[in-house]
């Protein structure tokens, strides 16, 4: 049986968990490998000949290692064609053209703002980090203006892409749960009647309630 992949990096970071949904929805067996970003192992040297730039997540396969969770994502989906969700990456050509164009759009517009977002709304607090309000009413006003772009294209395609549901979409799923469940911003996204109904539907599957699993795992039962 083939070496399980590895993906190295806590599940509660929103570039790994967009791997581990990717490996999810492809049923490729996958080993988590977790790196305490609080000790600072992530600028370690062994974890910078993985990943040069010292950020999570890194993924190996065989001898080979990758970074950036998009690339690591398209990589997945073209080795497993066969196998799990067989479209998340589309079928033919203008399929896979429609998905990279939504998916430079969650890396180009919609990531910018909503990481700044959830940085400063969800983990600054945890991290006693002070806030900074003119960044966090800054980047709401540049998300709403993507959002705006995203209602219409969803009140025209059941998601991004098309009718079903691909890496655009999945890609998507990381800071939109934080978003949602972790800030009280939110109604940003539910209150937009087809971006709500789109977040619906993307955050239900099997694949991302594992991913969340993954990030709260229960508490250990006591005997
Ligand atoms: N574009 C990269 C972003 C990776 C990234 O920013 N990871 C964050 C955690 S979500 C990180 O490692 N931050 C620590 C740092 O930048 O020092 C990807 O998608 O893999």
């Amino acid at each position: 049986m083939a070496t399980p992949v590895k993906v190295y990096g806590p599940p509660m970071s929103t570039a790994v968990s967009r791997v581990l949904a990717c490996l999810l929805e492809k049923d490729v067996p996958f080993q988590l490998i977790n790196i305490s970003m609080a000790k600072g192992e992530h600028k370690k040297p062994d974890f910078l000949k993985l990943q040069p730039f010292g950020q999570v997540p890194a993924f190996q396969d065989e001898s080979t290692t990758l970074f950036e969770s998009r690339a690591i994502c398209r990589y997945i989906t073209e080795k497993h064609q066969n196998q799990g969700n067989k479209g998340l990456y589309g079928t033919d050509l203008l399929a896979k053209a429609s998905i990279d164009q939504w998916l430079e759009a969650e890396g180009q517009s919609f990531n910018p703002p909503s990481s700044t977002l959830v940085f400063q709304l969800a983990f600054a607090p945890r991290m006693k980090i002070k806030q900074d309000e003119g960044l966090i009413k800054q980047n709401e006003a540049k998300l709403a203006k993507v959002l705006d772009v995203y209602e219409k294209r969803l009140g025209e395609s059941r998601y991004l892409a098309g009718d079903e549901f691909s890496l655009a979409d999945l890609s998507h799923l990381p800071n939109t749960q934080y978003l949602v469940n972790g800030t009280d911003r939110g109604e940003t996204i539910t209150s937009r009647k087809n971006v709500g109904r789109w977040w619906s539907e993307i955050s239900t599957r099997e694949s991302w309630k594992k991913v969340v699993e993954m990030q709260n795992p229960a508490p250990p039962r006591s005997a």
